[in-house]
């Protein structure tokens, strides 16, 4: 039987990242305590009871999903910003990008009864465009409850983002992200994976953090599950990282549609809230410039 590997928060970046590499997936042991969860689960409370059941097979019939957890969730923002975590999603993603931005938030609640969710690759969801070479996603999944083989812990299927994009996983290629509550399981857009199915009688939560690079299309449009008017309440920094911030010298500026004096013209959204400067206000020397037209990567 194919297994996660566990590692705990001490574990040096290069050792987890190692294990990454190999297996396109690992398990950092106890990252938080319940009591930080149990916290979350109150604050989106709300918008878990009046959640919707998933649509067809692959949203799952008894799964529910609850998005928007910047805007709705204090205790998701300090997730999103974990220290530990964020220096091993800069470290995966930085061959493919000059910096990378949150790409997707969701609280995913397989029931009593669901099924086994097909094993999928996440990078599917651009449509297939992007070279393999590239590393488009650092998915981040925070228990918030036990995951168990019993109530639909994570299926993985460790290696298999080296895998031909046809071949099939057989029965012991897949393991199980069992975890207790507070420990995260950390994957790449590139590996199959899906949801467990749960024979229990309780309740798997997952709070799904993922990352990206800063130039690629955010799953989970983040203008909109957190616009401007909640955003204001967030850090430059966490602000930053939803994309509220240029990804380049030229990429992502907005112009304020009813300016007049030029002062809000081609600027970084960061001045929709302050005048913080963001690291690509500075003008670039013309090598730096154009340096994304020279680069040969592919
Ligand atoms: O709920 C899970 O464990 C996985 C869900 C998933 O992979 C997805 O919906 O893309
Ligand atoms: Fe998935």
């Amino acid at each position: 039987m194919a297994e996660v590997k566990h590692i705990s928060i001490d574990t040096p970046n290069e050792e987890a990242l190692g294990i990454i590499d190999n297996d396109a997936a690992v398990i950092i042991d106890d990252v938080v305590p319940e009591s930080e969860i149990d916290k979350i689960l109150d604050e989106l409370d709300p918008f878990i009871k009046g959640n919707l059941k998933g649509a067809d097979e692959f949203t799952g019939f008894q799964t529910s999903r609850v998005g928007a957890l910047i805007a709705r969730s204090q205790g998701c923002r300090d997730l999103a910003l974990h220290t530990k975590i964020n220096s091993l999603a800069a470290k995966f993603l930085e061959p493919h990008c000059d910096n990378y931005q949150l790409h997707f938030t969701s609280l995913i609640t397989i029931g009593p009864g669901e099924t086994k969710q097909i094993l999928h690759r996440d990078r599917g969801l651009w449509g297939g465009y992007i070279s393999r070479k590239i590393e488009t996603q650092f998915a981040v999944v925070w228990a918030a409850s036990d995951f168990t083989y019993e109530n639909g812990a994570t299926q993985l299927v460790p290696g298999s983002h080296k895998w031909h994009a046809k071949r099939e996983a057989k029965q012991n290629e897949i393991a199980y992200a069992e975890m207790k509550k507070g420990s995260v399981l950390i994957y790449t857009g590139s590996v199959l994976h899906g949801g467990g199915d749960n024979t229990s009688k309780d309740l798997r939560s997952g709070i799904f953090i993922h990352y990206a690079p800063g130039w690629i299309r955010q799953q989970e449009n983040q203008y909109l599950s957190c616009p401007p008017e909640i955003a204001k309440e967030l850090s430059p920094e966490l602000r930053s990282l939803i994309g509220y911030s240029k990804g380049g010298y030229v990429m992502g500026f907005y112009s304020d549609p009813n300016n007049l004096d030029g002062k809000l013209e081609s600027v970084t959204p960061e001045k929709i809230f302050s005048d913080k400067k963001d690291k690509f206000t500075v003008l670039a020397s013309p090598a730096n410039l154009v340096k994304g037209s020279t680069r040969e990567k592919t």
